[in-house]
């Protein structure tokens, strides 16, 4: 429909909203009731939301490289946030996403988060983008200081593992996410943006750590916040030790020892509150401008996480509450209203459903993902996939609609069945009953194990 390069000023733009570290705990995916999100429920209910939508790994730099490139961890051999992506041969000599609409025409521009390493890895920053914001080479400022009181006293945590109000005097706009979203929703309303453009907001919360302002945590009082319903103890009890030891971190135990737990969840949907503001600020802008009818939005969340359930805090994990993310899409003249999907896709799917939106030409032999336009058009469409998230070297867990298995490098299992136990709690690997179940959905796993690449070391700032 939009043809090849005679035709390139009818190609759609694409406004490209990743944020950072949300799990289901949102409006449209209904995975906690207390979740606050009107402004991204609204987007879902103008295009597709995808209800069974999956990561490739379950943290921020392999997530956001397959994303890129559209190839997969186990085929790239980047596994780890510290994978190197200009490093690895097969990734730096793919074309990623942005590199992709450059050469395809397109005015490329980006802010805060698209790729891991927000605060380093600026070559990767700058390949594809004709411009970045606040530049290709200078960080956003950065979350010190905003905060009313001093950091909690959690001890031996990751230095970004805090949450409170930001400091009275300070706004919204002083936040590194308010700034991505007013310069893009700048960019949007000025309307002297090259088409077609490629235009990418990167929200970094409701990563930690969780700032936003005394107003949001006001909508969710804290004698109010309720502890997540997946939550069961001894859940780990069935699971093999391959994964209790690699889903292990004390930051639970450390949290409830604290009387942290409720206030982390009470941090965590006051930053998704803000967050969903300005995804309103970010779409909003765009329907005032003259692009609205020839853009496509998709959201998306690089991976879930963890508010304690299976005792853990955090994201690294082959489950539902790890893998799961959001996914919507607003395709002019593709997408229905109110359209629902709950076939299993993957964000891998995201480079070539752009590829076939804006009849782009892929890459050859690049993307391993799927073409979502095909449930798009019709939602309940034939759809034989499982989706694959990969966490590390050969630990693989596939979901189909009903079903997820997972097995570990040393071969140890875990099955679960959807229909009736949503959160996993049951682990039915080794009963013999689902011994066909656990074959057919092993036929998805990954035949290609690459060996984990070159690691990235960024500099000291
Ligand atoms: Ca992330
Ligand atoms: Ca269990």
């Amino acid at each position: 429909m939009y043809g090849d390069t005679s035709q390139k000023s009818t190609r759609p733009n694409v406004l490209f909203i990743a944020i950072d570290d949300l799990n289901d705990w949102t409006g449209m995916l209904k995975g906690n009731a207390q979740a606050r999100t009107p402004h991204m429920d609204m987007l879902a209910s103008q295009g597709i939301v995808f209800t069974n939508a999956h990561c490739a790994a379950p943290c921020c730099g392999p997530s956001r490289a397959a994303i890129m490139s559209g190839i997969r961890p186990s085929t790239s051999g980047n596994y780890i946030n510290k994978s190197s992506l200009t490093h690895n041969p097969i990734l730096n000599n793919a074309v990623l996403l942005p590199e992709f609409f450059q050469q395809h025409g397109y005015y490329v521009g980006g802010a805060g988060k698209l790729f891991h390493g927000y605060h380093f890895n600026y070559e990767v920053r700058g390949r594809g983008f004709d411009e970045y914001y606040p530049s290709k080479t200078q960080d956003l400022p950065s979350f010190e200081g905003l905060k009313f009181s001093s950091k909690l006293p959690l001890g031996g945590w990751a230095r970004t593992a805090d949450w409170g109000p930001l400091r009275p005097d300070v706004t919204v706009d002083d936040h590194p996410d308010g700034k991505t979203a007013n310069w893009v929703e700048g960019k949007l309303l000025k309307g002297q943006l090259q088409e077609p453009f490629f235009l990418g907001a990167g929200i970094f919360e409701p990563h930690l750590p969780n700032y936003a302002p005394q107003k949001y945590f006001d909508q969710f009082p804290l004698e109010d916040i309720k502890l997540p319903d997946g939550f069961l103890e001894n859940d780990l009890d069935d699971v093999p030790a391959a994964h209790a030891k690699m889903a292990h971190n004390p930051w639970l135990k450390r949290i409830r020892e604290m009387g942290q737990w409720k206030p982390a969840i009470q941090a965590y949907l006051a930053c998704t509150a803000m967050v969903d503001d300005l995804v309103g600020q970010i779409v909003e802008a765009l329907e005032k401008s003259k692009y609205a009818d020839n853009t496509i939005v998709v959201l998306w969340s690089d991976h879930g996480f963890h508010h304690g359930e299976k005792g853990r805090w955090g994201k690294y994990s082959l489950w539902e509450r790890a893998t799961r993310v959001n996914c919507i899409w607003v395709v002019p003249g593709v997408t229905k209203a109110g359209s629902v999907c709950s076939k299993p896709v993957n964000l891998l799917d995201i480079y070539p459903t752009l590829a076939s939106l804006t009849g782009c030409k892929p890459p050859a032999k690049q993307l391993e993902g799927n073409d979502l336009s095909v449930l798009m058009k019709d939602p309940e469409a034939p759809w034989d996939e499982a989706t694959i998230t990969t966490f590390g070297y050969k630990n693989y867990g596939v979901r189909s609609g009903r079903y997820r298995y997972i097995v570990y490098e040393d071969g140890s299992e875990e099955l679960y069945d959807h229909t009736n136990d949503k959160w996993e709690w049951e682990n039915l690997a080794g009963n013999p009953q689902f011994a066909a179940i656990k074959k057919d959905m092993r036929k998805w796993m990954p035949v290609h194990h690459e060996p984990p690449g070159a690691t990235y070391k960024p500099p000291r700032r």
